[in-house]
């Protein structure tokens, strides 16, 4: 299996499970990876999605050999089916979605970890905008996102370079949030999925929206569109009990409703 899954505390760990092959995309996984998305976001008891991968790397982007293979798919495939609705799915979901990167993250492999909520990393890992290196563009959200994250400057200069890009610079860079040492990474990740899986999800969905509206708003419609979210987190019971259990000193019981 491409794609490995389990459920505890509220999280869904979805690992990329293609070691031998640097847990490279082909369409298999791809689609498999879809489907545990979708998984994740309709089963009411996952509040959090962590993605962490098996083995050395956390993955290498598109497996070259499906894509140079005579009869096999076209680009324009690939990146409509695959990609795309990955990127889309990582972004939409209304759950909070963290990347746990332990190794390299190459091709649509940086961009699908830079398209989640929260990348944390490990000091082994690194960023590298493979892509033209085989004379391909930066796909799955790459330049979307990138020139957001880092700037347009840098982003420019990663993509046409390909230099690889270690986590603690990539933390520097705005790039990432944290990078930690490599033994403590699972635990770290795990911890900060358990974490956000017991605070007030349904306002991080909230969030989400707004977040992903900033990318191409303006700030009186950003104001108007805050304003929407925030009544309607107002409204939610996670905000009652918040309130509640602020005022009667106590730790607040979330559900994310
Ligand atoms: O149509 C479309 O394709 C559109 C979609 C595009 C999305 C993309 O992601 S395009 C970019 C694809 N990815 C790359 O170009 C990255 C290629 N790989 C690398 O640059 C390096 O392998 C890594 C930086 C990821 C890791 O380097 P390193 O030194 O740790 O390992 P290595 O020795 O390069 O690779 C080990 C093996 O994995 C090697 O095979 P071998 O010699 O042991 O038989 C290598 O060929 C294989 N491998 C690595 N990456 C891929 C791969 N095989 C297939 N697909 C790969 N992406």
């Amino acid at each position: 299996m491409s794609i490995k899954t389990n459920i505890e505390n509220g999280v869904m760990n979805i690992i990329l499970s293609r070691p031998e092959v640097l847990n490279s995309f082909n369409r298999e996984m791809a689609l498999s990876f879809q489907r545990a998305l979708d998984d994740a976001e309709r089963n009411p008891e996952i509040r959090a999605i962590l993605i962490s991968a098996q083995g050395r790397v956390f993955c290498a982007g598109q497996d070259l050999s499906e894509a140079i293979e005579d009869n096999g798919l076209e680009h324009k495939q690939i990146v409509a089916e695959h990609y795309n609705p990955i990127i889309l799915r990582l972004r939409n979901i209304g759950k909070p979605v963290i990347a746990s990167v332990g190794g390299v993250a190459a091709g649509a492999g940086a961009n699908i970890a830079l398209a989640c909520d929260i990348v944390i990393a490990s000091e082994k890992a690194s960023f590298i905008q493979a892509f033209s290196q085989i004379g391909l563009i930066p796909d799955s959200g790459g330049t979307f996102i990138l020139p957001r994250l880092v700037g347009f400057a840098r982003a420019t200069a990663l993509m046409m370079t390909a230099e690889k890009v270690s986590a603690s610079d990539a933390v520097q860079m705005g790039m990432i949030w944290k990078c930690v040492p490599d033994d403590t990474l699972e635990s770290a990740s795990v911890s900060l999925a358990e974490k956000l899986a017991k605070m007030p999800t349904r306002g991080f969905a909230l969030t989400k929206k707004c977040l992903n509206k900033s990318m191409n708003s303006n700030l009186t419609d950003q104001l108007n569109y805050e304003e929407e979210m925030q009544d309607e987190a107002g409204k939610t019971g996670d905000y009652q009990e918040g309130v509640q259990a602020f005022l009667e000193k106590r730790k607040p019981n979330f559900k994310g409703s």
